[in-house]
């Protein structure tokens, strides 16, 4: 359940983000601290400079951080949109309290629905439509990607990809009643072999 082990492309790029905010955030606290400190020794000196105080460090600076975020945040969100992709999978996740429920999704027609248990083919784009049954849920998997809201009436797109087969731990991660703490479930991504046997089992 850690987002910073990421098991695919998309939920690498959300790591990747959070490292560059705790880099700027480090070297912004040092830089704090550094003038923190040098305030106890400054007071010898003349009255300070506007441009560099005003104009450098209280609008040039923030601005810089500020902007540099938005775009590279900016960028990796649209690096997430689910785009068109030839080989992409399409499953079903219906959140309810307090489980969820998994379909695969072939064009108007649904499998047999799992419950806790979502299938998917390992190193293929997977295309999850998160719904609700009755209140609103959150379909997470850290390691594959990031959030999406369940909501009642509607259908979200969450894109993910595993790069390698194996079992990754989810959660509902938004509170749904007193359940929501035990609503958790798990996503299988399978080899090809594997997905093939299992594609045969379920038609
Ligand atoms: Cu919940």
């Amino acid at each position: 359940m850690s987002t910073l082990a990421p098991g695919g492309p998309a939920a690498a790029a959300i790591a990747d983000l959070w490292w560059f905010m705790l880099a700027g955030a480090v070297a912004i606290f040092a830089g704090t601290m550094a003038l923190f400190l040098m305030a106890f020794r400054a007071q010898a000196r003349g009255p300070a400079s506007t441009r560099l105080w005003i104009m450098g460090l209280g609008i040039a600076f923030p601005t810089t951080v500020l902007v540099s975020l938005l775009v590279y945040g900016l960028l990796v969100g649209e690096r997430l949109q689910a785009s068109a992709a030839p080989d992409v999978v399409e499953v079903e996740a219906m959140g309810r309290q307090w489980e969820w429920g998994f379909r695969q999704v072939q064009g108007d027609r649904r499998g047999a629905e799992t419950v806790g248990v979502l299938h998917i083919p390992a190193g293929r784009p997977v295309d999850v439509l998160v719904r609700s049954e009755d209140v609103i849920h959150s379909f997470w998997v850290p390691m594959l990607a990031g959030k999406m809201d369940a909501i009642p009436g509607k259908t979200n797109r969450l894109r993910l990809l595993a790069s390698r087969p194996g079992r990754y731990a989810g959660a509902c991660a938004e509170f749904c009643g007193i359940g929501h703490t035990g609503n958790r479930f798990f996503v299988v991504a399978h080899d090809p072999a594997s997905w093939a046997r299992l594609a045969q089992g379920t038609s």
